[in-house]
């Protein structure tokens, strides 16, 4: 049920339109006519933080009545704000009236907006959509995390070639965060100590007056004036010390899965840690006293994946030095607070610090993982565990103090996100901590809000759902679409299923013209792979197959296939060479494709230049083929593959992360499943042999030499000749790892086939119909609710 306006009718438009008038000319300096759409949307901004205000401290307040949770994330990808409120409030309708009394366009209001991207990609996404959902369900769920100044970088391309550029994304401005200046807390380091203050943002819930809250925090000089070294020769000296506090939360770091041991990116994790966990133990405090021994009947904590994990011996610090328990006690009470949640198996994405790093920052941190360190050794003897492998499960080893180590021992829950991907953190990744400790493993697989991606992102299935639901009641509970599944046989409601998809495909097929100036084809299939570039999630797979169809048409000019756009979106981490050689390449096919007049509307392909949460809000909703493709066993879960299936995509992947999960929830017809499962693969690798499966698969050998050859042009960099060497060489950097040669037969078979399927309109659209009605269980509601009852155990807040 959507929720009732604070003020009915009219009165809601009028008193919008007079405070949006207000507010715009405090912003702006002048009326909201002359403004720019940019102002108008700082003025509507502020004029719905102005309105949820006093909810939001309402909220706060019940919520900090109990039990509470706190999720800890580096990341937050939260994308752009202004619409999501709006729409909670059920405000969109008088807002476009009140900007129309002032002569803007609330289209063009919303455009302005920029994403805030302080994140990298599917972990800080799915923060985002966590904290959605905790508010939409009423839950006592606060999120804290780094205001960084600098989002993920910017990519344009030049020459096909990325470039960074910086993400200021708030410098003009950002009205939905608010300065809690006496909310401030300082933070610790040997060689520094910096002020933090918190920004807190408003979370809105879809058909609820609970607001959540995220809170960011960020990092200041001391003390606003040093008179001493002001007033000396020190002055300058005191000015740059300022910076170099400042600059703690300066940048995002942009590298998802490979893990670098900078001392900044340390420094910030324990900046965030410390001032969260002081400001909940000082509310804890204030509301009990300071007896501290209850606090985890209080308190529960979410690590998400190992970055805020210095959370564990900070906690203990704090018990120890500012309350004075005993270690026995402040470890009860540790161990009974914290819950970790594992995003991968890859090794080089596992954190682990340098000591002497440690030994810099923190000392008296260090001491405490040494501490942990011995009596875990202690307790591992105790248990007769062999000497070997517990010095392997210790926090410190090598030198070297392992975060998810720390994690493991000190959580009383570990979770993976997707059911396969726990499975392999059982009997593989972290298969002595379950051996020691089964109890404490659980999976929680993935979801994504169906608010943003599916009623926001796609309003034209969203009226189409209402109507066969007959209210928007599935906007918050999307197992209601399960029972729309036996309706797949009706005609109007396929037809009409079918002008949703044209109508979003053209809408895409505009906006991808304005923005990059090329032409597509809205009959063709829309074949999309949106999300970073790793050699894993294998892009180069899908450029192969891109490849191979054009040398396909080109040796028969008369070839019948159905038109397709391969449609990609992607950032690569600015130091990984061959993920940016993968852009590159990807960019030179489309060069040679789309200006091959022979070829024509039968074979597109478009780079989508700087993707992110709102220009994947976009493409999603135009989405006829979702490409889910990594090698098996790598994807952790995936959680675009939720996306499109909720927007009548079809998926095509491999048996991977949660496509495991969708091709049981809707039928392996109603899906394109290929490639190699993760269960065959290590035997499959011991003897493969890249090169002679290429030769042995039909137009392989073509497609892999048009590398080298001359087809392709790689700027004289010799990125193309890297990418050839990494598949068909041998050695540690080659040998194919990730069986792009070895699956391309069978995801040729595969793509081939839906593309086949694709010419029947009907048929299509039905499979999609059923993937929409079965995405009810990846609703990050449901994820979220799994977790409530489950890890967290709290309740919804009383109202
Ligand atoms: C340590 C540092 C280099 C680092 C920074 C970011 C390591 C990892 C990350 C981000 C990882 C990430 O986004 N993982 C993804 O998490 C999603 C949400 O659980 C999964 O759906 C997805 O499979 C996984 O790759």
């Amino acid at each position: 049920a959507s929720l009732p306006p604070l003020i009915q009718g009219e009165n809601v438009t009028s008193d919008l339109t007079s405070s949006l008038g207000s507010f715009t000319r405090a912003v702006a300096g002048r009326s909201p006519e002359s403004s720019t759409p940019l102002e108008v949307w700082a003025g509507l901004s502020a004029t719905i933080v102005d309105r949820i205000a006093e909810d939001w401290e309402q909220s706060a307040l019940r919520a900090s009545a109990g039990r509470q949770q706190h999720y800890f994330s580096a990341e937050f990808l939260m994308g752009r704000a202004l619409l999501n409120n709006l729409t909670n409030l059920n405000l969109v309708d008088d807002a476009k009236k009140a900007v129309e009394a002032y002569g803007q366009n609330l289209s063009d209001v919303l455009e302005a907006e920029r994403d805030a991207a302080l994140g990298n990609g599917g972990l800080g996404r799915l923060a985002a959509c966590f904290l959605d959902s905790c508010a939409t369900l009423d839950l006592p769920v606060t999120g804290y995390g780094i205001l960084y100044r600098y989002g993920l970088f910017k990519q344009s391309f030049e020459n096909g070639f990325q470039h960074e550029h910086p993400d200021p994304w708030m410098e003009e401005g950002y009205p939905f965060v608010v300065r809690r200046e006496e909310q401030s807390r300082y933070v610790k380091f040997d060689d520094m100590d910096v002020r933090a203050v918190p920004y807190d943002m408003p979370i809105t819930g879809y058909g609820t007056n609970n607001v959540g809250t995220l809170r960011l925090w960020k990092s200041e000089p001391m003390e606003e004036f040093d008179y001493d070294a002001f007033n000396s020769q020190r002055f300058t000296d005191a000015i740059v010390e300022r910076e170099r506090v400042a600059d703690l939360c300066r940048v995002l770091y942009p590298n998802d899965t490979t893990y670098e041991g900078k001392v900044l990116r340390v420094r910030q994790q324990y900046f965030f840690v410390s001032a969260s966990l002081q400001a909940m133990v000082d509310a804890y405090v204030e509301k009990h006293g300071d007896d501290l021994t209850g606090f985890a009947e209080y308190n529960c904590i979410q690590l998400n994946d190992t970055h805020p994990v210095l959370a564990i011996p900070e906690l203990m610090r704090i018990l120890l030095d500012d309350h004075g328990m005993t270690w026995e006690d402040a470890w009860e009470v540790t161990t009974r607070t914290f819950a970790y949640t594992n995003h991968t198996t890859l090794a080089e994405a596992l954190e682990t610090w340098e000591y002497s790093i440690f030994q810099q920052l923190f000392g008296r941190v260090l001491e405490i993982v040494a501490e942990i360190d011995r009596r875990f050794r202690i307790d591992m003897a105790q248990r007769g565990i062999a000497d070997h492998r517990v010095d392997y499960l210790a926090p410190i080893s090598n030198g070297r103090i392992h975060m998810a180590w720390i994690a493991c021992y000190a959580s009383f829950s570990i979770n993976g996100v997707a059911a396969i991907h726990t499975n392999i953190l059982k009997k593989d990744t972290l298969q002595d901590w379950y051996q020691i400790w089964p109890e404490k493993f659980n999976n929680k697989t993935n979801g994504v809000t169906p608010r943003r991606w599916l009623n926001q992102c796609n309003p034209r299935l969203a009226r189409l759902l209402d109507k066969q639901v007959g209210s928007d009641a599935w906007v918050s509970d999307l197992d209601l679409l399960k029972p729309l599944a036996k309706k797949v046989k009706g005609k109007r409601l396929i037809n009409e299923l079918i002008k949703v998809k044209k109508a979003n495909k053209q809408d895409f097929a505009d906006w991808i013209e304005k923005r990059q100036g090329i032409t597509i084809n809205p009959d063709a299939a829309f074949d999309v792979q949106i999300k970073r570039l790793h050699e894993y999630k294998r892009q180069l797979l899908n450029a192969f197959y891109v490849l191979d169809r054009y040398f396909q048409i080109k040796d028969d000019p008369s070839l019948d296939v159905t038109p397709s756009v391969a449609i990609f979106g992607a950032k690569a981490a600015p130091g990984y060479f061959r993920a940016k050689a993968i852009i590159k390449l990807i960019n030179e096919i489309a060069e040679l494709v789309n200006n091959d007049p022979e070829i024509g509307d039968r074979l597109k392909v478009v780079f989508i230049e700087n993707y992110n949460v709102s220009p994947a809000e976009k493409v999603i909703p135009a989405a006829d083929i979702s490409e889910q493709i990594s090698t098996a066993g790598k994807e952790a879960s995936g959680t675009g593959n939720m996306k499109f299936m909720m927007n009548g995509a079809l998926t095509l992947g491999t048996l991977d992360g949660a496509n495991v999960e969708i091709v049981d929830a809707v039928g392996e017809n109603n899906a394109y499943i290929f490639g190699a499962k993760e269960e065959e693969l290590p035997e499959l690798m011991a003897s493969y042999d890249p090169y002679a499966t290429m030769e042995a698969t039909p137009g392989l050998t073509r497609v892999v030499n048009a590398l080298t050859d001359g087809t392709l042009n790689d700027g004289g960099s010799g990125m193309f000749a890297d990418i050839r060497r990494s598949l068909l060489e041998s050695g540690p950097d080659g040998s194919d790892v990730y069986y792009v040669l070895g699956d391309f037969a069978s995801y040729r078979e595969a793509r081939d086939r839906a593309l086949e399927d694709y010419r029947d309109e009907v048929e299509w659209a039905r499979k999609c119909w059923l993937n929409i009605c079965a995405s009810g269980r990846f609703s990050s509601d449901r994820t979220i609710r799994d977790y409530a009852n489950e890890v967290w155990h709290i309740e919804p807040i009383e109202k």
